[in-house]
């Protein structure tokens, strides 16, 4: 039939465009730090064929499949020739994957006394002899456990380790290990800067987009165990039951990878709709006149809807609730407090064991003048009074996300409660897609902040880890920079960040420089050239970008609303949103006097913290401005004038941003062109921004300054 050879026509061009096409496009940073490059080192090829020559694997779950054809698929690229899977697992050569339950090899190597302590998650690598032959083996009490070893396996091949005399204990130290999508329902994302949302629910639930599966491939990879996939600033609808089936389909694509789904609701879900003002924050789904948390009606209406999510979602993870913050609605809009808000929630979630991590970023005016204060002030006098089932989540600092803050104070002052730290991956005051920073620096700062909370030791890490307060319950968040751009992040080093994050969230014991190192080897090979100097231009980034940015403690001089650029004159509209309110540049100085002459944000540290901070003579330049209003005229260490070191600092972040664009010039030769290209245009524009948050910020203040040298006595 004419139709059928069209057809074929058609397929047969199809297929050569594809190809065509295929080969001229080259890569596009999809394939994240999954490629699988083959390994190009003769003789490391030559030992793992011979490690590797046969794969068994048990189970037939959801799982294990995936892990089946991870394998496969990993290793036939990687190895340039197809692993069988076989079934003796004498064979030399064999890698066993399997739990005790599954795989008699498992059992008879006597691993289960290993295996007690990792539980669901944890792994074991070995390197053994099965009979006179060797093998590899990795176990797990549970598939999840085997997957993230897996994960592992390959990435020691993927960055050319020894595969010989393996020997690896592993568990995450923080167990919910979570992505919070800031994605709405239009399909927007609110301080996303890679294209809009992977949900596509318009589709959802009947059609599915294959990057679902990636994109849970990827975190499963890097032990992400969580995603709460829409806004804080919720939009009620999400709890309709025609969006808990979409929701639900994610889940059942997330699930076999380890991952549970979790939603942002509103407070006001409840109300009925005639409740709306400002778009949907304050109206409901529901037909309530209140959402009053002691009200019981309200109480049921919750009951009642979280049964029914999880008659849709049998292992939903739970709630995230951004409340009383930034116009959300929340309890105290019934004079009711955040712990009458979290509880009732808690308590529906509670006999599905949903947990509720209730956002600790509120800063209400009345509370107390100075906005790095709110939260603790909010927070402290609540500890001990969350059902068990809360995590209070502050974020990192105690302002919002700035290139670089104190660590909040709540941490360490709320012994009775689980804190979950709230991190943000994607890059709204850092550049967002466009400059190249890299974050594990700043997250390793953060956890191994010394809060002094139980003596010496008390470190940012050891609280949120548990160790300190004995919480079994951990988690660790960190705000999405994914979108649905053909790369992910929309810079390709912005994937170095989401790596860093689940790699510090599942250890942050690891150094940022030995993460830096696997997402370079994995994303852009195995050349040492390439290596140094990625590595070296991505592990000053972030310090660079506070100089051209906020350097000595300045904080909140960016550009309001879009939050890029520099906006340092920017004094209209709420004072605490204002740039002018943070930075204070006057006649007598720069900064904000945060001492007990002050505001006294000090006193919210432990003794020996607050001490450091409240002498100008001891509290870290990185914080000085944060913490202290300081003469012009001031001797630094440098033995320069804080005018002039203010200067230096400026300067030599954008010399850095200069520095990394000639550095990556030189690895053209040794790049893929797009890759090269890609990340060359972003250095081209991070170099004009940064000379500009510079020369605007400098001008500013230079002026502030000089109006104090010619201003009338
Ligand atoms: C601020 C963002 C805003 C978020 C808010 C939050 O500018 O878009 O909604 O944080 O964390 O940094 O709730």
């Amino acid at each position: 039939m004419w139709w059928k050879a069209w057809n074929k026509f058609l397929l047969t061009i199809g297929f050569v465009l594809s190809f065509i096409l295929g080969a001229a496009r080259a890569d596009d940073g999809y394939g994240l730090w999954l490629k699988y490059r083959p390994i190009d080192d003769a003789q490391k090829l030559r030992e793992y064929r011979e490690a590797v020559t046969t794969i068994i694997i048990q189970g037939n779950s959801d799982t294990a499949n995936i892990i089946r054809a991870e394998l496969k698929n990993a290793l036939k690229a990687l190895l340039g020739r197809e692993i069988p899977l076989g079934r003796d697992p004498r064979a030399a050569g064999a890698l066993v994957v399997g739990t005790p339950r599954n795989s008699a090899a498992v059992r008879r190597m006597g691993l289960s006394s290993a295996l007690q302590h990792l539980g669901r998650e944890g792994y074991l690598l070995k390197s053994t002899k099965l009979g006179d032959r060797r093998s590899i083996v990795i176990a797990a009490n549970d598939d999840t456990g085997l997957l993230y070893g897996v994960f592992r396996f390959l990435r020691l091949m993927q960055t050319h380790e020894s595969l010989a005399d393996l020997n690896v204990v592993a568990r995450p130290r923080i167990q919910y290990r979570i992505l919070d999508h800031w994605d709405n329902l239009d399909g927007s994302v609110e301080r996303g800067y890679a294209g809009k949302s992977l949900w596509k629910w318009a589709d959802l639930p009947d059609r599915v987009d294959p990057r679902y599966l990636d994109y849970a491939r990827a975190n499963a990879s890097i032990g992400i165990n969580g995603a709460v996939l829409n806004n804080v600033n919720a939009n009620p609808a999400i709890l309709k039951t025609e969006f808990l089936k979409k929701v639900a389909r994610l889940a059942d694509l997330f699930r076999p990878y380890g991952i549970r789904v979790f939603l942002s609701v509103n407070f006001a879900s409840p109300l009925s709709a005639r409740f709306a003002v400002e778009g949907n924050r304050k109206g409901g789904i529901g037909d309530l006149d209140t959402a009053d948390p002691l009200d019981p009606g309200v109480r049921s209406w919750w009951r009642n809807k979280t049964d029914e999510i999880y008659r849709h979602i049998p292992d939903f993870g739970g709630f995230l609730v951004k409340a009383n913050s930034e116009g959300m609605p929340g309890p105290q809009d019934y004079s009711r407090t955040h712990v009458d808000g979290a509880n009732m929630l808690a308590q529906a979630l509670a006999p599905h064991h949903g947990i509720v991590m209730w956002r600790a970023f509120v800063y209400d005016a009345d509370v107390d003048a100075d906005r790095a204060k709110r939260s603790y002030k909010e927070f402290v006098p609540l500890d001990g009074r969350f059902s068990s089932n809360v995590f209070v989540q502050p974020k990192n600092g105690p302002i919002d996300f700035q290139p670089r803050e104190p660590v909040q104070p709540l941490f360490g002052s709320m012994p009775k409660t689980p804190l979950m730290l709230e991190l943000q991956i994607t890059q709204e005051y850092l550049g967002h897609s466009t400059h190249l920073v890299y974050l594990a620096p700043m997250w390793k700062e953060y956890f191994e902040f010394d809060t002094y909370a139980a003596g010496k030791g008390s470190t940012l890490a050891a609280i949120v880890d548990g160790t300190i307060h004995n919480h079994a319950m951990t988690g660790i968040a960190g705000v999405a920079n994914i979108g649905d751009d053909r790369n992910w992040c929309g810079h390709l080093f912005a994937q170095a960040n989401w790596y860093a994050f689940g790699r510090l969230a599942w250890d942050h014991t690891l150094a940022a420089d030995q993460i830096a190192d696997e997402w370079i080897r994995m994303t852009l090979g195995d050349d040492g050239t390439v290596l140094g100097t990625v590595k070296r231009m991505m592990l000053g980034s972030w310090e660079a970008c506070i100089n051209y940015m906020t350097p000595l403690g300045l904080h909140h001089i960016m550009q309001p609303n879009f939050h890029y650029g520099p906006g340092p004159a920017h004094d209209k509209g709420r004072l605490d949103w204002t740039s002018v309110y943070y930075h204070r540049a006057d006649a007598a100085g720069i900064g904000f006097d945060r001492t007990s002459r002050g505001s006294d944000a000090v006193g919210q540290y432990f003794p020996l913290v607050r001490d450091l901070f409240e002498n100008i003579d001891t509290c870290p330049e990185k914080y000085l401005l944060w913490f202290h209003h300081v003469p012009w005229e001031r001797r630094m260490q440098s033995g320069e004038t804080l005018w002039t070191e203010l200067r230096r600092r400026y300067f030599e972040g954008t010399k850095y941003v200069e520095e990394m664009l000639a550095e990556w010039q030189t690895l053209e030769q040794r790049l893929d062109p797009d890759i090269y290209r890609h990340v060359k245009t972003r250095l081209d524009k991070q170099k004009i921004d940064s000379a500009v948050w510079r020369d605007t910020c400098l001008d500013y203040f230079d002026k502030r300054r000089q109006a104090t040298v010619s201003s009338p006595k």
